[in-house]
């Protein structure tokens, strides 16, 4: 596909911030197709006779990020295939928890397509480590523990904040508060991705 038919919006913010929530709630009402790195890792660590399902689960567990050429395929590939099915060459897409690297956010900008904006999530630690904790007891991810949640904050902090600093400066993050209920916070997603797409 052509990076000037696809319009990309990245979705940021910490671990439990509530990114999938909102992007579900944009692709009911907006029709976007939802992306979310984290899911498509998973989903790779299921398939039988991938390469990269061990160091996938290790990875995460330990609230570690992937290497790059990993995601970035899977992601390539499921836009591919997102076009596909539609037989559009048009496409939005909204595309949650990544970049979260610095390298991620260059190489994906270089080789897939530059973003459009990017939302994040803006939500104090003790707020997603509850939320968090209160999903671990039916999510089943391997992540959602006291332990790993540590790790992902950690790493939250040191190398995906750099992230949105990076864009930030480059003027495309709304940043918005995650704090109130799904319903308030999608409010303000839904303004926010007026001002600046139109
Ligand atoms: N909830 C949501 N919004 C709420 C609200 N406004 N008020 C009250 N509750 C709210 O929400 C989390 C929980 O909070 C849910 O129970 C929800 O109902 C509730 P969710 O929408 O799932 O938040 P989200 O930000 O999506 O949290 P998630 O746990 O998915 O965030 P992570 O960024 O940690 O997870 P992700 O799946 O993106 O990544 C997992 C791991 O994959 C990473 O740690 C890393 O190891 C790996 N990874 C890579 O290596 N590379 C990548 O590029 C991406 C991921
Ligand atoms: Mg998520």
């Amino acid at each position: 596909f052509s990076p000037s038919d696809v319009t990309v919006v990245f979705v940021l913010g910490g671990p439990g911030a509530g990114k999938g929530t909102q992007c579900s709630k944009l692709v009911q009402e907006h029709g976007f197709t939802h992306l979310s790195a984290g899911d498509l890792l998973r989903a790779e660590q299921e398939r039988p006779g991938s390469q990269f399902g061990e160091l996938i689960k290790s990875y995460i567990k330990d609230g570690l990020i992937v290497p790059m050429e990993v995601t970035i395929q899977l992601l390539e590939n499921a836009m591919t295939e997102t076009l596909q099915k539609t037989g559009s060459t048009k496409g939005r897409f909204l595309i949650d928890g990544f970049p979260r690297k610095m390298d991620q956010a260059v190489k994906f900008e270089e080789s897939v397509c530059p973003a459009k904006m990017i939302l994040f999530f803006d939500c104090p630690e003790e707020v997603m480590e509850s939320r968090l904790l209160e999903r671990g007891k039916t999510s089943g991810r391997s992540d959602d523990n006291a332990e790993s949640i540590r790790k992902r904050f950690h790493t939250f902090i040191e190398t995906s904040m750099p992230v949105v600093d990076y864009f930030e400066k480059e003027g495309k993050v709304v940043k918005l508060d995650a704090t109130p209920t799904p319903d308030q916070v999608f409010v303000k997603t839904q303004q926010a991705l007026k001002d600046k797409l139109g």
